[in-house]
């Protein structure tokens, strides 16, 4: 089918794991879109009772609000399960993420969950993480001409997302960088030297967090463990 359809078809299985009772870390975008609507369809059909979300976006929470799913914001106490998809799935499950502007709260959210479950159709799926997207940086607002030089540096060839007079501002009042990844790097190196430049707040790397990922593909749904 589509790729919406795809995507559907992989939130379907990630929200068959949410159990009645369940604290749940609600990712962002097109994908885990599906996963809240069908969470809300469950709490409605009264096949889910009692389960807290905690949304990674302003646009996530405005979702699960809207389908009827209760929000809470994040506290120290561990979720049980997150949902989210992602840009980039290599072979070992490390991700690149942040392309919907959400990294920062996904992974404030998602490294306090039990069980991190991406979903997403089979065109994320690279050998190699840099293959299909950039990556994105989040980099504070104040001295951002200066970071995006620092950053520049490290890694050439990016760009502030949406540049010009209206620069993209994230859900916490910051820009993005989208850094274009070189041939060959090691993920765990560069995001050190990425979180050790002045003036970024994180990075769209989520290396060994994600627990199974929900690929769906024109033969089926892939069930791809770490
Ligand atoms: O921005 C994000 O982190 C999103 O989760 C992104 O990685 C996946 O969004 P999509 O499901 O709309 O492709």
């Amino acid at each position: 089918g589509d790729l919406e359809t795809l995507k559907k078809e992989a939130a379907l299985r990630a929200v068959a794991l949410v159990e009645s009772g369940m604290r749940v870390g609600l990712g962002t975008g097109s994908t885990a879109k599906y996963a809240i609507e069908e969470l809300g369809r469950r709490l409605a059909a009264g096949e889910l009772r009692d389960i807290v979300g905690v949304a990674t976006s302003e646009a996530s929470e405005a979702l699960a609000r809207e389908v009827g799913v209760p929000v809470q914001p994040l506290d120290p106490r561990p979720l049980d399960l997150a949902i989210d998809g992602a840009d980039e799935i290599d072979p070992d499950l490390n991700l690149i993420k942040g392309l919907g502007g959400a990294l920062l709260r996904e992974k404030l959210t998602e490294v306090q969950a039990r069980r991190l479950v991406i979903i997403a159709d089979h065109t994320k799926l690279v050998t190699r993480l840099g293959e299909k997207a950039p990556l994105p940086v989040e980099i504070t607002r104040f001295g951002f001409l200066s970071t995006v030089e620092r950053l520049r540096a490290l890694v050439p060839g990016g760009r502030l997302r949406q540049p010009g007079a209206q620069p993209y501002v994230t859900d916490n009042g910051n820009y993005i960088y989208d850094a274009q990844l070189p041939a060959a790097f090691e993920p765990l190196e560069l995001e050190r030297q990425l979180k050790g430049t002045l003036g970024v707040v994180e990075t769209g790397f989520f290396l060994g967090m994600a627990d199974v990922a929900f690929v769906a593909t024109p033969e089926g749904v892939r069930e791809i463990r770490r």
